[in-house]
């Protein structure tokens, strides 16, 4: 037996999706406007996880172009049937909903390569998909009511899909509102079928303290749905804030080869107030049946801190899965970029990157010159040694991101003389920019610097050393409470990474970024 300790994947790991394929299991979360999207997670106990893919990998699989932070990959659906691996998923464009929408690729190999997009051509998010015994597939998903009785109200859609020609056919069925009336979103919908029965379980309630899991059965795959009257059968909504683990819902099923029922969902950790910077996270529930219902979480009723997994047989804890410590090197598969391919934007040199400057800046919904790592501990510490001949105007450094109105940087730039160097931390916040702090630099204007930003909680400390030895100087705190969704909206937890920009200028110089380290604290 082996003890998995929640959350199975720290970090902004949102809408987790699994399956299994003989003792095999894979899982898949959203990425929003990172890429490359769609991580995809291998495991044989459900314990150690170990990262062998995207899905979405390859510069025009997907176009990003103008895709606003928090739009862009939504929740996806993973299956296997027949030897063939079948994700759904939503492009979102929240400027431009006429663009984007639900797709499905295929693979044979989950690590990729995943097939180019086939738009499926319906309207709404979080679509799933189910392969009946007999043969048939069907697709479902959710979308906003059109003449709802409630704020938000959403339904369930049902349509076969023509596994051949990979298209949606037949009637449409309209299967469950939700279990609550007035309940928001009931969505990321998943069929299975168990012992003969079709059972429904959705999420409700929307992705903050208020989510919650519901299920609902039926004999025919089309309804009716039957909801089940112990719902919602898992949330945390009524424990209030001052809990460990809020917000749980999306949950996704597996059994595993002994006969074991399990989930996979997401949740948050808020700390130093309600406020949970690492973001949705993926944690793991037992799940066993009674009186043909699932129970989630049985004996406790909550999403415990650890998993005992019977027929695991890792000899430690599985704690921390998929976590970077130490140099993260640029082969590693954590590393993303914003609306573009790392590759895009930045080449591995040693150890690190070669980060040519752009125009493009992370306010603007662009490509910004940016390689980040997901922040997936309370207390780290990121650093990354950076060289560059500068321009005025010109700039290097680290940056904690939320979004393109949310982050904060610590940058190396040019002193106002155009002779120096100087490190300053610019804090933008709502779309407004202010400058934290400033240290100036000593030693020649394309010398390497060291920059990092040092998170304990909610204190982001953003510290500069130059020269070998030398103590690094903090230039600023910043305080981590203005930068989490609960501040700032939006659906993802924080990046940490380089960043490189020359301000709207054109430009032609190349940072160096010759290591970046990622070390938890404690
Ligand atoms: C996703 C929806 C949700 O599409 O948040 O928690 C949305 N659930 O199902 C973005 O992750």
């Amino acid at each position: 037996m082996s003890t998995v300790r929640n959350p199975l994947l720290p970090g902004c790991y949102p809408d987790p999706t699994i399956c299994r394929v003989g003792d095999t299991f894979y899982l898949v979360t959203s990425t929003f406007e990172y890429l490359p999207g769609l991580p995809v997670l291998r495991s044989t106990d459900l314990v150690g996880w170990e990262q062998i893919g995207h899905v979405v990998d390859r510069t025009g699989q997907l176009d990003y172009a103008g895709i606003a932070s928090s739009g862009g990959l939504y929740a996806p659906t993973l299956r296997h049937h027949d030897g063939v691996f079948y994700l759904v998923c939503t492009l979102v464009d929240q400027r431009d909903p006429a663009r984007g929408g639900n797709f499905l690729m295929t693979a044979t190999d989950p690590a990729g390569p995943w097939s180019d997009p086939v738009w499926l051509g319906v309207a709404g998010i979080d679509p799933s998909i189910f392969f009946d015994d007999d043969g048939r597939a069907w697709v479902h998903g959710t979308r906003l009511v059109a003449e709802p009785e409630w704020y938000h109200q959403t339904e369930v859609w049902l349509r076969e899909l023509d596994l051949e020609r990979l298209e949606l056919v037949g009637p449409e069925h309209v299967l469950w509102t939700g279990a609550v009336r007035g309940a928001v979103w009931a969505e990321g919908p998943h069929l299975y079928k168990v012992d003969g029965t079709y059972y429904l379980l959705a999420a409700e309630g929307g992705t903050e303290i208020h989510h919650a899991i519901s299920v609902a059965r039926a004999e025919k795959v089309t309804g009716p749905y039957e909801g089940n009257r112990g719902n919602p059968v898992l949330t945390h909504r009524h424990l209030g804030r001052g809990v460990d683990v809020v917000g749980v819902g999306h949950a996704d099923l597996t059994q595993a080869p002994d006969g074991s029922w399990w989930a996979v969902l997401l949740g948050m950790r808020p700390y130093g107030g309600y406020h949970y910077n690492l973001g949705r996270e993926t944690f793991l529930v037992p799940v066993s049946w009674e009186d043909g219902w699932p129970v989630f979480a049985p004996g406790v009723g909550r999403v415990p801190p650890e998993v005992d997994v019977p027929f695991a047989d890792a000899p430690v804890l599985g704690a921390a899965q998929g976590t970077a410590s130490g140099v993260v090197e640029p082969g590693d598969l954590r590393w993303t970029a914003v609306r573009a391919l790392p590759s895009d934007v930045a080449a591995p040199r040693g150890e690190g990157w070669e980060l040519p400057l752009r125009a493009a800046t992370l306010a603007d919904v662009d490509v910004p010159a940016f390689v980040g790592l997901r922040q997936q501990h309370r207390a780290v510490d990121v650093r990354a040694v950076v060289a560059a001949g500068l321009a005025p105007g010109e700039e290097v450094g680290l940056a904690v991101r939320q979004s393109e109105r949310d982050h904060v940087r610590l940058v190396v730039t040019t002193t106002d003389d155009g002779a120096g160097l100087r490190a300053v931390v610019v804090h933008v916040r709502g779309g407004a920019a202010a400058e934290l702090g400033e240290v100036r630099l000593e030693g020649p204007s394309d010398a390497p610097v060291t920059l990092g930003v040092e998170v304990r909680d909610q204190d982001y400390r953003l510290v500069v050393a130059t020269g070998a030895g030398t103590e690094p100087r903090t230039v600023a705190v910043a305080d981590g409470r203005t930068l989490d969704t609960v501040a700032a909206g939006g659906f993802l937890g924080l990046w940490i990474g380089a960043y490189a920009s020359s301000n709207g200028r054109p430009t032609s110089t190349v940072a160096h970024v010759e290591r970046v380290e990622y070390l938890p604290r404690g």
